[in-house]
């Protein structure tokens, strides 16, 4: 009877900690195709979670590091940035990367990237305790987003 009892407690507190962890998804990744001579490419993606969470990190199977870069006007040219310290993603919102704002650039690439190929992205998040969560997707390589064609 004790140990039953005990049982329940540690049930208890096991949903408890699935609970207070971050749920997060990731849609429609892709990743744009590469021309011959091109070092990095753009992830871009759907993210939403259920906590305030922030994109730390993305590992690709074809890239060394990524970046986490932004778009923006400067002298009436769009140019890119990298931009540090994570992306937040607010909570219950979904945070769509994309080629005209935010978007992760892979560096560095290992070979290239052709269109219909798959890349395997693993993307790493932070809640708001610092813990870290990471989301395994597979990108499909394209030159146009394939999921708005
Ligand atoms: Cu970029």
């Amino acid at each position: 009877m004790k140990l039953l009892r005990f049982r329940w407690v540690a049930l208890v507190l096991w949903l408890g900690a699935t609970v207070a962890a971050a749920q997060v998804k990731v849609e429609e990744a892709w990743v744009r195709a590469t021309v011959p001579g091109q070092q990095a490419a753009g992830a871009f993606m759907k993210i939403t979670s259920t906590e305030t969470a922030k994109l730390v990190s993305v590992a690709s199977s074809v890239s060394k590091f990524s970046e986490i870069h932004v778009m923006k006007m400067d002298g009436g040219v769009m140019k890119m940035r990298a931009h540090t310290g994570g992306l937040e993603i607010p909570a219950n919102t979904t945070v769509e990367l994309g080629s005209g704002g935010y978007h992760v650039m892979l560096m560095d690439l290992s070979r290239a990237v052709s269109a219909g190929d798959t890349v395997a992205l693993t993307i790493r998040f932070s809640d708001a305790s610092g813990k870290e969560t990471a989301v395994s997707v597979d990108a499909k390589a394209s030159f146009m987003n394939p999921y708005k064609q």
